[in-house]
């Protein structure tokens, strides 16, 4: 798959490098070290995302020259971070999705399931092994001999530092260490780049104050092991802009004594339905609960959105429902496990 990436880059001199509607650290990161990556081999490079880079992650460099149009004209897309069409929703208002379509496309992503997968792509690189999108991208620069550059190395590991929580969470292996010695050879720094995140993550006043609405706001169900919290239209309006309020509590919400699901809710006018969902370690649900309501996503981090006019409580209800199944039926798989590991 790598060599025919290579070709497919050696043929195009006009590329783009596509996130979907939901940029994180990682698909920013990778879009970045791209920039850098092709730029070197003397490539015009072009990044799309269909929504507004989000303030905390405006720390990586460059995340200003990300456009929310695609170019009039290129030879190749690199999709970054996804590979399935849910998440391509404003490119496909903006009718910009057939133009993506008619020419090669890339697939460079590390989700294992996902819904409605894309399928006009040239080359799909999909490794559910690797921590992070950076991290294939890592190692397929390797493979195909182009340069990382510092630059480009500094985006890696913001990518990976995104995706691991700071290579906190069990998406990190020994590999992705090694991927991170790496990359302070070639001239990253770690702990510069966690001093810029920690400044740009600052929130303000208002949005302190409103954590704690959010906080105040919490319902717990499935005797403790879920939290959950509605954020409606009106907050999104008037907070979303400043902070993504499911950041803002998630994290929190996982501290609670017995809470395993973390789950923010956000309601638009529209009608549609998104929901976060985040697991504590040891309960690795997160996209069976995602995928149950038409979402994918990660053992521990995963996202639904819903948007055929099912009504809101119908779409709590069922996904409470859910995942109070799902954690019931874990939680006697689990202590199988355990007794058969006692006994070995
Ligand atoms: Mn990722």
């Amino acid at each position: 798959m790598q060599e025919k990436i290579k070709q497919l880059v050696s043929e195009a001199q006009k590329i783009v490098v596509v996130q979907a509607d939901n940029p994180d650290a990682d698909s920013l990161g990778s879009a970045l070290a791209l920039e850098h990556i092709l730029g070197d081999l003397g490539k015009d490079v072009y990044m799309y995302c269909g929504v507004d880079m989000p303030t905390y992650l405006r720390y990586l460099s460059g995340w200003d020259r990300v456009l929310g149009e695609l170019p009039s004209n290129f030879d190749l897309s690199i999709i970054v971070d996804a590979s399935t069409y849910t998440l391509f929703d404003q490119l496909e208002k903006s009718g910009q999705f057939s133009r993506l379509k008619s020419k090669p496309c890339v697939v460079l992503d590390h989700h294992g399931t996902v819904e409605k997968p894309i399928d006009f792509a040239a080359a799909m690189l999909v490794d559910s092994t690797v921590a992070s999108t950076g991290e294939l991208l890592f190692h397929l620069s390797n493979q195909n001999g182009w340069q990382i550059s510092t630059e480009a190395a500094e985006h890696i590991m913001s990518s990976i530092l995104g995706d691991t929580q700071g290579l906190m969470n069990s998406l990190t292996q020994a590999s992705t260490y090694r991927t991170m010695a790496d990359l302070t050879d070639l001239g990253a720094n770690r702990a510069q780049l966690e001093e810029l995140r920690r400044e740009y993550s600052k929130m303000p006043e208002v949005i302190y104050t409103y954590k704690g609405t959010l906080i105040g706001r919490t319902e717990f169900a499935a005797s403790g092991a879920i939290a959950h919290v509605t954020v409606p239209q009106e907050e999104i309006n008037e907070y979303s802009p400043l902070y993504n309020p499911g950041p803002l509590v998630q994290f929190d919400m996982l501290q609670v004594k017995d809470v395993r699901l973390s789950i923010v809710f956000k309601h638009y006018d529209d009608g549609h339905v998104t929901g976060a969902i985040r697991a504590n370690n040891g309960t690795p649900l997160a996209a069976k609960l995602a995928e149950h309501l038409g979402g994918g996503g990660h053992d521990y981090a995963s996202g639904f959105k819903i948007g055929d006019g099912r009504p809101f409580n119908e779409v709590k209800s069922e996904c409470l429902r859910y995942a109070t199944e799902l954690l019931t039926n874990f939680g006697q798989e689990n202590t199988d496990e355990t007794l058969q590991h006692t006994d070995s």
